[in-house]
């Protein structure tokens, strides 16, 4: 073939694409119905267009029919978006084929063009197309889009406490406003961001309402960022301080008190021992104490004193028993020994002949692991009965204590 009949057969192909109204178009649709014309700013994203036609011609197939960009024909449109079916093509047949006498509809997104500096509208043509032979006759449609320039929004604080509680509601108010429309306001302050995308009744006010324990106590700057539809955005700061929470009224604030919600746990409350609960917040549950009783007599003269009776009751199987004795008359300084339980009786095992001086002291413990150890100490008097002391000694102490709370 030569070169001028190949360059006449793709004229003439370019013809037959580019003037389908063409005797033969076997093709033929009627405008139903379409959406919308919109105002938007330059570079704003819309969902929900679309054109709806009745097929009113040959059958059509999603292989070759599309909804395409017309007026003219093969133009980039300003307002393509990525999720068209092709370049020039906003969508394709959204089932797999369409009869003469029913309907279907395009669906498409559009993106207004970027960078427009004035408002300007646009008149946008579509026309169906099956692609490689015709343009649909019937089917030529527009939209009109008003485009609007881009301009960041404005921002300002309408209503905000100087310092809020975090037993309360932390509430802001800004005044946002945007010449086509606010898509959100991030309200970040003490390392959180609270996202409010509807506004108020007025269609301006955005309000934050939030648990005000939601955000750490101190003073915070917080700030208020308005975003239009485009990305475009504007800040406004303002200082805030979050106090401390007494939520139970005991007195003490949620930063020591290890359960903020109940009066009956805080430092210096009693710690029930072995209820699962730390009651006076030192970080554990309270142990509980050898439950084992002492009892005991003795004579006392001027200078010494006689054992007539010391006994242990109800200490438990297996527990060590400690017995001291320090200071002039002690028959030992110290004794160790398991208990098989029940009642010990000391005097006999250890003090039946001793005569203690005055100031001498015996000790007794009785320690059973995961307790707290019970201790009597008596001190030797002059011409009195023992001074007589129930003490008690967490397993990491080294001494005992009167209390162990
Ligand atoms: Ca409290
Ligand atoms: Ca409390
Ligand atoms: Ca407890
Ligand atoms: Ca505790």
């Amino acid at each position: 073939m030569s070169v001028v009949a190949r360059l006449l057969g793709a004229l003439l192909l370019c013809a037959l694409f580019a003037a389908p109204a063409h005797a033969q178009n076997p093709y033929a649709a009627v405008f139903k119905d379409q959406c919308c014309y919109l105002t938007l700013e330059s570079g704003e994203v819309a969902g929900g267009q679309f054109f709806e036609f009745e097929n009113s011609g040959a059958a059509w197939d999603v292989r070759n029919l599309k909804l395409g960009i017309a007026g003219p024909y093969e133009r980039d449109s300003p307002f393509y978006h990525p999720s068209w079916y092709e370049l020039r093509r906003p969508a394709r047949l959204p089932v797999q084929a369409v009869l003469n006498g029913q309907r279907a509809r395009f669906g498409f997104a559009i993106q207004a063009p970027a960078n427009v500096g004035t408002q300007t509208v646009y008149r946008e043509h579509f026309q169906l197309v099956a692609e490689g032979e015709y343009w649909v006759a019937g089917s030529e449609v527009y939209l009109d889009y008003t485009v609007l320039p881009s301009v960041p929004p404005n921002v300002g604080f309408t209503s905000i406490p100087a310092a809020v509680n975090r037993s309360g509601k932390l509430e802001v108010s800004v005044d946002a406003t945007d010449n086509r429309a606010i898509l959100r306001v991030e309200f970040s302050v003490g390392g959180k961001t609270f996202t409010v995308a509807a506004p108020e009744a007025d269609g301006r006010t955005f309000k934050l309402s939030v648990p005000a324990e939601e955000v750490p106590a101190g003073s915070h700057t917080l700030i208020a960022r308005a975003v239009d539809r485009v990305g475009n955005f504007a800040t406004a700061t303002a200082a805030i301080t979050l106090t401390l929470a007494d939520r139970d009224g005991d007195g003490v604030l949620e930063d020591t008190d290890c359960n903020d919600r109940s009066t009956a746990i805080r430092p210096g409350a009693t710690d029930i021992p072995a209820n699962g609960v730390d009651e006076n917040c030192d970080g554990a549950d309270a142990l509980p104490l050898v439950n084992a009783a002492f009892s005991s007599q003795w004579v006392a003269s001027t200078k010494t004193t006689r054992v007539t009776s010391l006994k242990i009751k109800g200490v438990p199987m297996g527990a060590r028993v400690e017995v001291r004795c320090a200071k002039r008359g002690c028959p030992f300084s110290v004794r160790r020994f398991t208990a098989r339980g029940g009642t010990l009786d000391l005097r006999r095992q250890y003090f039946r002949r001793a005569k203690l001086r005055v100031g001498t002291t015996v000790e007794i413990r009785v320690i059973v692991p995961g307790y707290i150890t019970k201790v009597a100490r008596y001190t030797m008097r002059k011409k009195r009965t023992p001074l007589t002391a129930y003490l008690c000694m967490p397993p990491s102490a080294a001494k005992p204590t009167r209390t162990c709370a």
